[in-house]
């Protein structure tokens, strides 16, 4: 199973966290190093453009998307969130291929630090096991092409 992790740099000192998280739960699952296609990206903004581009080649079953918004001085939070969000989703209906939400949207970086700490409560686990069902949920289902 061939899955694509889409990461932001924006507070990479949280994202590479969920990154670690996202790599140990698809190790976990027998996904090996080289059926991982890892995609940088600038910010959680930019996340829909590049999750719906790598699931548009078919080389994937499932798009893993881990980014972090703080809210504090920024009045950019609300619209980069909801644009994420919304952004995700859309690249998903339109691929077929499901992606997940490993976004942390917190009120500060001690709670961001919180979600992104090694273990079961880590967000990037979290959304690479709900990748892996996914994928495996939608190759039980089929296109209904077969
Ligand atoms: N991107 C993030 O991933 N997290 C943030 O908290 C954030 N803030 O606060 O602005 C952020 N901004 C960058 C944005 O995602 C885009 O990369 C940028 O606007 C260029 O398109």
């Amino acid at each position: 199973m061939r899955i694509a992790i889409v990461v932001a740099r924006f507070n990479d000192f949280i994202t590479e966290r969920l990154l670690e998280g996202a790599k140990a739960a698809l190790a976990e699952a027998g996904v090996t190093e080289d059926e991982v296609e890892l995609l940088r990206v600038p910010g959680a903004f930019e996340i829909p453009m590049a999750a719906q581009r790598v699931a548009e080649t078919g080389r994937v079953s499932a798009v893993v998307c881990l980014g972090c918004l703080i809210r504090g001085a920024t009045p950019h939070f609300e619209y980069i969130a909801s644009a994420c969000a919304q952004g995700i989703i859309a690249a998903s209906s339109m691929t077929g291929v499901p992606m997940s939400f490993g976004v942390l949207t917190t009120n500060s970086a001690e709670e961001a630090l919180e979600r992104a700490a090694p273990g079961p409560a880590n967000k990037g686990r979290e959304a690479a096991e709900a990748a892996i069902e996914m994928a495996t949920l939608f190759a039980r289902v089929g296109d209904g092409r077969s």
